[in-house]
C-alpha cells in the first residue's frame, strides 16, 4: 500500500556529515544549489541524508505519484561511424554482428510494439557511413502513417548533427525536417559528459558538449521538447558531473524543453573502456539523489530500470527518482555492454515495482499526461502480457549494405 507522503522540513535527519547541513538548508528553504553544493552532496557518503533530501524534493514535487510507460525501443542499425570508446553497440560496416534493418523490418517490429499497447517507439541507431538522411525521414514517415497514434522519440542530439553533416542542412533545418516527417520528441543520449577533457577519451569523434547543448535548444526552439542523459562511473570527476548539471540547468532556464533527466551507469563489458569497473550501488543512489537536487527545473528524473537494474530502480523511487521508464522490450545499447538485466518488464511487473516501494503507479505517455487505457484503441487485456521468459526474438531481415 502507498504510504502518505509526510516529509516536512521538521522531520528532517540529523545529518551524519556536516558539510550537508548548509546545503540542507537551502534544499529545506526551496532555494537554488551552486555548483560547490553539488560537490559536497556528491562528496558526502552520508547517503541517506542526500537521499532524504532528494525524496523531499520528490515529494513536494509529485507526492507519491510514480510514472512508468509502455514502450519499445528501435535500434535501426549498429554500424557506427564514430567508434566511441564508451560505447559496445557499435559496429564497423563488416564487423561480425553488425545489422541494418529494411525499412519493411522496422515497421513490422513498430508493429508488434503497437498491438501490444506501445504509446511510444523510442528510436536511436548507429551513425552509419551508407544511410541518408531520406532513410530516415522515409522510417519516420512510413511510422506516423501506419501507427498515428504512437508517439515518435526519435533520434539522439548525436544523430542530429550527423544528418546535418550528410545532408548538408543547417541543424534547424535538419530538425525541421525531422518534425515533418513525424518526430515527435527527442531521447536524451549522447549527452555522456560535456567536458571536453572526457570527451575526448571516451567519445572523441561525436559531437562536442556545447553541440549537443546548442542543438537541444534548436530543437525546444521549433517545438520539439527532449530529454537529457548524463553518462557516469567511467573517468568523470564529480567537478565535471556538477559542471554537466549546472549546464543542463543553465539551458533549461533558457528554453524550458527538456522533459525528464535520465543518468546513465557506465557499463563496461565489450567496450573499450573495459578496464573500469561498474558504478556501484552507491553511486547510481548518488546519481538520482544529486540530479534531483541540482536540476530544480527538471519536472522528471527517471532510474532507467534497464541500466539500474529493477532492484536499484526501486529503491532509487525513495531517493528522487520519480520514474521507472518503460516495458522496453529489445534493449541493445546496455546488453551489447554486459548488462544482465532482462529486455523487457511487462506492465503488471513495473507496477508491482512501484506499489512495492510504497508509491502508486501512473502510466504516463511520453510528455507525461496519464494514459486511460479505457480510451485507447488497444484493449486492456493485450497490452504487455508478454514476459521476458516468452519473447521470441524475431527472424532477422537484415539488410547488407
Ligand atoms: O547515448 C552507450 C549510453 C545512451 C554505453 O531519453 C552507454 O528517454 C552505459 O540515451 N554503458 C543511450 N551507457 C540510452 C539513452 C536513453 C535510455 C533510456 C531513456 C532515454 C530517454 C535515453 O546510452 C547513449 C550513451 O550515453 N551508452 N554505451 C555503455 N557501455
Amino acid at each position: 500500500m502507498a504510504t502518505k507522503t509526510q516529509l516536512t522540513a521538521q522531520s528532517a535527519p540529523a545529518f551524519q556529515d556536516a558539510k550537508l547541513e548548509p546545503v540542507a538548508k537551502k534544499v529545506l528553504a526551496g532555494e537554488r544549489l551552486n555548483s560547490a553544493d553539488g560537490l559536497a552532496l556528491y562528496e558526502s557518503h552520508d547517503l541517506l541524508g542526500v537521499g532524504w533530501l532528494a525524496n523531499f524534493v520528490r515529494e513536494k514535487r509529485h507526492g507519491n505519484v510514480t510514472y512508468f510507460n509502455v514502450n519499445r525501443h528501435i535500434n535501426p542499425t549498429n554500424v557506427c561511424v564514430a567508434h566511441c570508446k564508451l560505447c559496445a553497440f557499435g559496429r564497423s560496416p563488416d564487423s561480425p554482428g553488425a545489422y541494418t534493418f529494411a525499412l519493411d523490418e522496422i515497421w513490422q517490429r513498430a508493429g508488434e510494439g503497437a498491438a501490444e499497447g506501445a504509446t511510444e517507439f523510442h528510436i536511436v541507431g548507429g551513425l552509419h557511413p551508407d544511410l541518408s538522411f531520406e532513410y530516415y525521414l522515409e522510417l519516420i514517415r512510413g511510422l506516423k502513417q501506419r501507427f498515428p497514434q504512437v508517439h515518435l522519440k526519435a533520434f539522439t542530439m548525436v544523430e542530429v548533427g550527423y544528418y546535418a553533416r550528410i545532408s548538408k542542412l543547417s541543424i534547424r533545418d535538419t530538425l525541421l525536417a525531422m518534425k515533418a516527417a513525424g518526430v515527435d520528441s527527442l531521447p536524451g543520449g549522447g549527452a555522456e559528459i560535456f567536458h571536453p577533457r572526457v570527451r575526448k577519451i571516451i567519445c572523441d569523434h561525436k559531437v562536442s558538449g556545447q553541440m549537443w547543448l546548442q542543438i537541444a535548444r534548436t530543437a525546444h526552439e521549433i517545438g520539439l521538447r527532449s530529454n537529457a542523459t548524463m553518462l557516469y562511473g567511467h573517468i568523470e570527476t564529480n567537478e565535471e558531473r556538477v559542471d554537466h548539471l549546472v549546464q543542463l540547468r543553465d539551458s533549461q532556464d533558457k528554453t524550458h524543453g527538456f522533459v525528464a533527466f535520465i543518468p546513465l551507469a557506465f557499463h563496461p563489458a565489450n567496450t573499450g573502456l573495459s578496464h573500469i569497473p561498474s558504478p556501484t550501488g552507491f553511486d547510481d543512489l548518488k546519481a538520482i539523489a544529486c540530479s534531483r537536487l541540482l536540476l530544480d527545473n527538471f519536472d522528471h528524473i527517471k532510474a532507467y530500470w534497464i541500466m539500474l537494474t529493477p532492484r536499484i530502480a526501486q529503491v532509487a523511487l525513495r531517493f528522487g527518482a520519480n520514474d521507472l521508464d518503460g516495458t522496453v522490450v529489445e534493449e541493445k545499447i546496455y546488453h551489447d555492454a554486459g548488462a544482465t538485466t532482462p529486455e523487457h518488464m511487462t506492465r503488471a511487473e513495473l507496477e508491482r515495482l512501484i506499489r512495492a516501494a510504497g508509491r502508486v503507479p501512473v502510466e504516463r505517455d511520453t510528455l507525461y499526461n496519464p494514459v486511460d487505457r479505457e480510451k485507447m484503441p488497444i484493449p486492456p487485456a493485450r497490452v504487455s502480457s508478454r514476459s521476458i521468459d516468452g519473447f521470441i526474438p524475431e527472424t532477422s531481415l537484415t539488410l547488407n549494405i
